[in-house]
């Protein structure tokens, strides 16, 4: 899971991967290493359901499952009206999803690009940099199937669809609505994958808030979720020490940390669900697309134990701690055998058996 952060000039962004990673990139006006300066780091997902079992099977260690985050600086008023530079597009199109960090915190020293502070324009200003950037690419598209229609280049009606289906977001990217609003089809879905259009790529808004202030309750649609947060704050708080850390939670009255809650919006707007492996080394958290199957688990184990695939032991890590443990969860029959096709539930413990 790869996820990008991005937003205007000056919004929070690297404050914001401060507060995901832990890290401690420099933010402000000497923060500015060149225009597409873009930082990568990769984070455990913090998951209670882990601890919990860790606790119980004690395996020597614990590992949690891993996103990545990447701070993309460079977006601004009038870049997709020009056309994304190359090595910015680059970077955008890879990721799985895109965190829009909004402004709303007021701070002298660090001027708005554009002045006042308003976040629902910026929202729609980024927005629409990101439409006219699909714009741009939808056009090209439609020019070059006209002419791979006239010269008669490939399956006549290949083409046909490929040009309906542009010509549909045309449609929507003309009433500027972004392409991830409309309900696409697998196969659609398939065609596009080659197009780096992002206006069809999920968005998580991140409402960056000073310290103390209210969210301003930002009436934002198009098929995007939100969170707010005080960017700085919690910043300077991810950089202490965890028991420090939960001191300053308490006394802020911040119930879970941005890092937590943001993480775990992310999961869900992708779709993914957690499942646990455990033997005496080692317990871990994998991540999986819902709907996967327990081969799929397996897959994403080690090939050998897809290839090499029996069965599947499942247990819901609930039920497994509430039984008290591995031993007693076998005694009552209470570990499930499970096929190939076995639809794997999130947070469930998973044994694979497997030959090969
Ligand atoms: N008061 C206050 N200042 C903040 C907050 N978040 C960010 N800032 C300040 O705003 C400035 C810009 O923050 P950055 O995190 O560097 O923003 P950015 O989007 O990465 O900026 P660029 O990479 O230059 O586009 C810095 O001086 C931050 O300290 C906040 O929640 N409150
Ligand atoms: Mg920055």
């Amino acid at each position: 899971m790869h996820l990008g952060i991005i937003g205007l000039p000056r919004s929070g962004k690297t404050t914001v991967f401060n507060v995901l990673t832990g890290e401690d990139l420099p933010v402000g006006p000497l923060a500015a290493r060149g225009l597409y300066d873009v930082q990568t780091a990769v984070v455990g997902i913090p998951d209670s359901r882990l601890d919990a079992l860790s606790e119980l099977l004690k395996p020597r260690k614990t590992t949690y499952a891993k996103v990545t985050f990447s701070d993309i600086g460079g977006l601004q008023v009038g870049s997709g009206r020009e056309g994304l530079p190359g090595p910015l597009m680059n970077q955008l199109e890879t990721m799985d999803a895109l965190l829009h960090v909004v402004r709303v915190f007021d701070e002298p020293t660090a001027p708005h690009p554009l002045d006042t502070i308003d976040p629902a324009r910026d929202h729609m200003t980024l927005e629409t940099e990101l439409l006219l950037h699909d714009m741009l690419t939808v056009e090209r598209r439609l020019q070059r199937l006209e002419e791979e229609r006239q010269k008669g280049a490939r399956d006549r009606d290949l083409i046909d669809r490929e040009i309906a289906l542009f010509e549909h977001l045309t449609e929507s990217l003309d009433r500027e609505r972004p392409l991830r609003t409309l309900d696409l089809t697998i196969e659609e879905g398939q065609m596009l994958s080659g197009f780096s259009l992002l206006t069809l790529k999920p968005v998580l808004v991140v409402i960056n808030l000073g310290e103390g202030e209210e969210d301003p309750d930002l009436d934002i649609s198009d098929g995007v979720q939100s969170l707010s947060l005080q960017g700085k704050l919690e910043m300077e708080i991810a950089q202490l020490a965890a028991d420090e850390a939960q001191a300053f939670l308490a006394e802020y009255g911040i119930e879970q940390p941005g890092r937590e809650r943001i993480i775990h919006s992310c999961c869900d707007l992708l779709g993914f669900l957690s499942f646990f492996t455990f033997n005496e080394q080692e317990g871990r958290a994998w991540t999986l697309r819902q709907g996967s199957s327990a081969l799929e688990a397996a897959e994403t184990i080690h090939s050998d134990l897809a290839r090499g695939f029996i069965k599947a032991e499942a247990i819901a890590w609930d039920e497994l701690v509430a039984l008290g443990g591995l031993t007693e969860a076998r005694a009552q029959g209470k570990l499930r055998l499970e096929g190939k096709d076995y639809q794997v539930a999130d947070g469930e413990l998973i044994y694979i058996r497997f030959s090969v």
